[in-house]
């Protein structure tokens, strides 16, 4: 076979540009391609929701390819241990209620499981801000993380969708952004933005599942960015508590969108 430059250069062009443009209306949006964020889009995706995820780096994964202090192991603990089953993910019984897993394994099987369950994932994008109507959210503005990272001044793009979940992490990115720009009133203790606090895994791993929900009509929080915005403690290594808020807000989503009714 010859190969034509050309023909690869145009195969490449005219497959994003469709996937691309198929994902400008979506029914979620998903920040962050974390665990948190990666399970939410398989169980959104699996149900048959128009799911895209928006990450900024390269990689998908987000913190869990570290496990602790970069030694490459994950801990979960009982609760949630059904998940990396159902996920196939192999898992080690340490002592009772605690389970490890590896954490390249983890973050390459939930990525595989979400693309085909049907999630688009779009890496090397960052969501910049959001769109909004009046006192909703209506989808996000993105950008290339390139152009952010040279600062040039080149405008964002948006994309519609029913429901934005920001699963960004530590940062909570997009619900700082959108506070910031909107002096909007959140649903959180004060109504503001709360910060982080330390490190109280217990404490931690709980709220983040219990505070997983909607923040502002529209827009969602999961994982990490759940305690960054409610006020709520770290965990440290221990990932449990993000699957089960993936896993929480994409059934959350999924009764709102009527699926599976
Ligand atoms: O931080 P991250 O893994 O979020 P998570 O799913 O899990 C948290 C744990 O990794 C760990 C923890 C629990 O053990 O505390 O930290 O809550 O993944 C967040 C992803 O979001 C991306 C970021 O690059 C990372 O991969 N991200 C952050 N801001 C943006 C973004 C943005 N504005 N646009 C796109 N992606």
């Amino acid at each position: 076979m010859e190969l034509n430059e050309i023909i690869v250069s145009r195969a490449i062009i005219e497959r994003f540009a469709r996937k691309f443009s198929q994902g400008l209306e979506l029914d979620v949006a998903i920040v962050g391609a974390g665990p948190s964020g990666l399970v939410a889009s398989y169980y959104l995706s699996r149900a048959k929701a128009k799911v895209a995820l928006f990450e900024r780096k390269m990689s998908v994964g987000g913190g869990m390819w570290g496990g602790g202090m970069l030694f490459n192991e994950i801990v979960i603990q009982r609760e949630a241990k059904r998940i990396l089953d159902e996920f196939g993910i192999s898992t080690e019984a340490f002592q009772e209620g605690y389970y490890t897993a590896d954490s390249v394994e983890a973050v390459s099987t939930l990525c595989a499981a979400a693309c085909r369950a049907g999630a688009k994932l779009f890496n090397g994008v960052s969501v910049e801000d959001l769109m909004v109507r009046e006192e909703k959210v209506i989808g996000i503005v993105i950008n290339w993380t390139a152009v952010e990272m040279a600062s040039l001044h080149v405008d964002p793009l948006a994309i519609r969708a029913k429901f934005v979940v920001d699963a960004t992490g530590h940062p909570a990115e997009v619900v700082q952004v959108f506070q910031r720009k909107n002096r909007v009133t959140l649903k959180t203790p004060l109504g503001t933005f709360q910060g982080e606090r330390s490190l109280w895994a217990e404490a931690a791993e709980r709220s983040t599942v219990e505070n997983t929900g909607e923040i502002y009509p529209g827009l969602y929080v999961a994982g990490m960015a759940v305690n960054a915005t409610m006020g709520g403690y770290r965990m440290g290594p221990i990932f449990g508590g993000m699957l089960l808020s993936g896993e929480k807000v994409a059934r959350i989503l999924l009764d709102r969108l009527g699926y599976g009714k």
